[in-house]
């Protein structure tokens, strides 16, 4: 026959507590693991070569990436504060793009824009310019693309047409 002390009871109940109490941090924690994670972007990007001709107000430029090669395009010649297209479209299925506007040695802000997937392989976005304080008009888009996850990031430089 088996008898409970109180002390026993006790016991159990705290060894209850602490259970509970550990279940709870094990899920804060990993949740806390998922949500850090979730605003970093997935994958550190692999710089990629651009053609030296590479003039993306002239016409597209051909990036080639390991899993295959991507053409990006804009609609016309960017305006600062006009809206225009950025195009892309690749000889495999991409998982994500996103493009940002810089300018050499000169930080513009955050001008980043995630392209909505027309097709697996064709990817668009209408996106916009701020003015440039200077007056310059080279620029850079930094495209970001990636594929089998991994992500590579292209630097190609194009010239901005004066402000209206
Ligand atoms: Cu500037």
């Amino acid at each position: 026959m088996t008898e409970y002390s109180p002390v026993d009871t006790q016991h159990k109940r705290g060894l209850w507590i602490v259970a509970i109490l550990l279940v709870v941090v094990a899920i804060g924690y990993s949740w806390g693991r998922h949500w850090m994670a979730s605003q970093l972007p997935s994958v550190a990007p692999i710089a990629v070569d651009v053609p030296g001709d590479c003039a993306l107000h002239r016409g597209p430029c051909r990036v080639e990436l390991p899993p295959g090669v991507v053409h990006i395009e804009l609609s016309h010649e960017p305006v600062p504060l006009e809206p225009f297209r950025v195009q892309l479209h690749a000889s495999m299925a991409l998982e994500r793009v996103s493009v940002d506007f810089q300018m050499v040695d000169m930080y513009m802000g955050v001008n980043r824009y995630d392209l909505k997937q027309q097709a697996p392989e064709i990817w668009s976005r209408q996106a916009m310019l701020p003015v440039c304080a200077t007056g310059r008009s080279d620029w850079v888009m930094y495209a970001r693309i990636e594929v089998d996850g991994l992500a590579y990031v292209a630097a190609l430089p194009f010239e901005a047409a004066a402000a209206r």
